[in-house]
């Protein structure tokens, strides 16, 4: 009985150690804190703070923010596989003056299998996504891409797509409605619901109707580890523009286990 006891607790140690189960998660950034990249609210690589706002390109006056790579995570490991999870993030994309007619790449939001920074091979249209060491791309990544890359399959230089461990997006679509380097606010909300194992994405100018852009079929279980990491990463390469982050609110809960048992048993 002492034994059972024993083994109980010495598990239920082990089990919150390694985070196995997903647990509701809620947070928002109305703005971004001088010292959340410091004191590891978030995890910034490249990426500064500006104005209550993330930079995750930034470059520094007088030099021009070219082949740049950034990446900021959230400073917690997360266990998501079995979750709802929507995301919002304002973002602000702008041109540099100069360079009006040659503006790129772009951004991205990712779920990242670890904390590492980006690697250098992520600039310009691999859009900061490969991390260090090892060049390895996330398992998955939501791209806002600015740049026309006929290689990579790119149909514009204005689209949003889905990328799982590459950076070719399947499926991908092109915003009709809004120009992703106007300069302007724009909203990007990511959905996620496991009970029908869909992914979707929707943009708008902030203060505007979201419109969805990109939806898949996923299971996130398949796709993405526990613990993950999640938030942005940018990168320009010869072209260059700035790449904002205005804020961010996060909410994820776990499918009720109860109801996933309910479902089992009662047939209706
Ligand atoms: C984010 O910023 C936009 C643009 O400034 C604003 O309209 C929106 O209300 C903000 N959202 C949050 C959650 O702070
Ligand atoms: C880190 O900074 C943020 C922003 O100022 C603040 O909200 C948070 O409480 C700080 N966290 C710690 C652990 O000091
Ligand atoms: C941008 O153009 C202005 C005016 O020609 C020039 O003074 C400035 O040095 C340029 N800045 C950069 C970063 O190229
Ligand atoms: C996703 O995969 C998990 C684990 O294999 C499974 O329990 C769940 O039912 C799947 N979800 C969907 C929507 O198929
Ligand atoms: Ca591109």
């Amino acid at each position: 009985m002492i034994f059972l006891l024993l083994l109980s607790v010495f598990l239920r140690g082990a089990s919150s150690s390694i985070l196995s189960e997903d647990t509701p998660i809620s947070f928002s950034f109305p703005s971004f804190a001088k010292d959340s990249c410091d004191n590891k609210t978030l995890i910034c690589y490249g990426a500064i703070e500006s104005s209550g706002a993330l930079s995750i390109t930034p470059g520094p006056p007088p030099n021009l923010p070219i082949r740049k790579v950034g990446r900021v995570l959230y400073g917690k490991p997360l266990s998501l596989q079995r979750s709802f999870i929507d995301t919002t993030i304002t973002i602000k994309i702008s041109r540099h003056q100069n360079y009006t007619d040659r503006a790129g790449d772009g951004m991205t939001f990712i779920f990242a299998s670890d904390k590492n920074g980006p690697s250098a091979k992520g600039v310009g249209e691999y859009l900061g996504l490969q991390s260090s060491p090892g060049d390895k791309f996330p398992p998955l990544a939501v791209e806002l891409d600015t740049c026309l890359n006929k290689n990579l399959n790119d149909p514009d230089d204005n689209h949003i797509g889905i990328d799982i461990n590459g950076i070719e997006s399947n499926p991908v679509n092109s915003l009709l409605d809004v120009d992703l380097k106007s300069g302007r606010a724009i909203q990007v909300r990511i959905y996620y619901n496991p009970d029908f194992g869909q992914l979707s994405v929707y943009a708008a100018y902030s203060g505007e109707t979201l419109v969805k852009v990109v939806e898949k079929p996923i299971n996130l279980s398949d796709i993405i580890p526990t613990p993950v990491y999640v938030g942005f990463t940018a990168a320009t390469g010869d072209f260059l523009e700035s790449h904002e982050v205005i804020n961010w609110t996060f909410n994820s809960f776990p499918v009720p286990p109860s109801l996933k048992e309910k479902n089992l048993v009662m047939p209706i």
